[in-house]
């Protein structure tokens, strides 16, 4: 395994020793100070579950919103970031905030699908055909209507950060559909990613995000999707160095937290958190756009066969059949997201 790999794993072993270490015996969340006489303990001290590294943009973000937490509730309300998967990978995380063992978390749209099914739409191929016109959608009133609607899944949606678009690699050259027939591709974890790879000619196989660098090195997979990014982050480059630019999904990234803690926060608190989200955004977003360049720079760099494709349609063409299965479900949402074309 090379270098970002090593580093990678390593750094999730550190992490979840420390949790082991700090939090053993304590539950999802914990009321420390009881907010009289101790002026040097938090109130409330919470844990928020990040499958990034350290560095990466969401990771960035995360730590930036709780710090305007923490200063806004003048240190009563403190958010501990465990970043690299150390709380878990993305699905067992979400079923963690659900319960209320694990408090927030910042996970992606795709995962989410599974726990709420209006979520499942970011996963429809080709619906949004610019970084802009996915924003127009989120900070609409239907962007919010969906945060709101996690509620049903005992979570509160706070925010959305940016993710780019996601594109295939390849352990094997790939530099048209055709090369992609066949392969063992895999997908983050709904069902709509399992008929698009599918009706692309592919299999699909779901898999958990940090299971991808070895299942691509021992050939468990042949192929996976993610952004320049993850892409660059994870070092999956570094064993699928092929790379093709359909922009087949632009999947954005949600912070949450579970009912169950929210409903211990008086509504000043819930204010507090609820504007410090919000006001997060354009940290992230500026994170992302010099990460997303710095990615980009560094697999160029390095190697990576990288083929920009020049007529989509035939793309598009092949995964029809996804959005004739799935569409109906996701009307009055998708035409929104048709609205919302700048
Ligand atoms: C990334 C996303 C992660 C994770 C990952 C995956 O783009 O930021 O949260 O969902 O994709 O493919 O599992």
């Amino acid at each position: 395994m090379k270098r970002k790999g090593v580093l990678f794993l390593l750094s999730t072993v550190l992490l979840a020793l420390s949790v082991l270490i700090g939090c053993s015996g304590s539950g999802g969340n914990s009321e420390t100070g009881g907010g009289s006489g101790d002026d040097d303990k938090p109130t409330y001290e919470f844990r928020l579950a990040e499958t990034h590294a350290p560095d990466y943009p969401t990771t960035l973000a995360d730590k930036h919103f709780a710090e305007l937490v923490f200063e806004r509730s003048d240190g009563r309300i403190k958010i501990d970031v465990f970043p690299s998967a150390a709380l878990g990978e993305e699905a067992a995380v979400i079923e963690q905030v659900q319960l209320g063992a694990i408090d927030f978390t910042r996970t992606s749209a795709g995962p989410l699908a599974e726990f709420n099914k209006d979520y499942a739409v970011f996963s429809l191929p080709y619906i949004f055909d610019s970084d802009e016109h996915v924003w127009n959608f989120l900070l609409s009133e239907h962007g919010d209507q969906l945060l709101d609607s996690l509620e049903s899944s005992s979570m509160i949606g706070l925010a959305y950060y940016s993710s780019g678009a996601r594109h295939f690699y390849s352990t094997d050259p790939v530099t048209s559909l055709e090369d992609l027939q066949g392969q063992k591709i895999r997908v983050q974890q709904n069902a709509v990613n399992i008929d698009l790879i599918e009706a692309l000619g592919a299999s699909a196989t779901p898999m958990a995000f940090g299971e991808v660098y070895s299942g691509l090195q021992t050939g468990v997979i042949d192929a996976a999707e993610n952004n320049y990014p993850s892409y660059y982050s994870t070092g999956h480059y570094e064993v699928a160095p092929h790379y093709i630019l359909d922009g087949h999904q632009r999947v954005p990234e949600v912070l949450m937290v579970s009912s169950n803690t929210w409903d211990k926060l008086s509504e000043e608190d819930q204010e507090i958190i609820r504007t410090a989200a919000k006001d997060s955004i354009d940290f992230q977003r500026e994170e992302w756009a010099k990460f997303e360049e710095l990615a980009e720079e560094e697999v160029r760099a390095a190697g990576v066969t990288i083929t920009e494709v020049e007529d989509v349609s035939v793309w598009q063409e092949a995964v029809q059949s996804v959005l004739e299965k799935h569409g109906e479900e996701h009307r009055e949402i998708l035409d929104a997201i048709d609205a919302s074309r700048p």
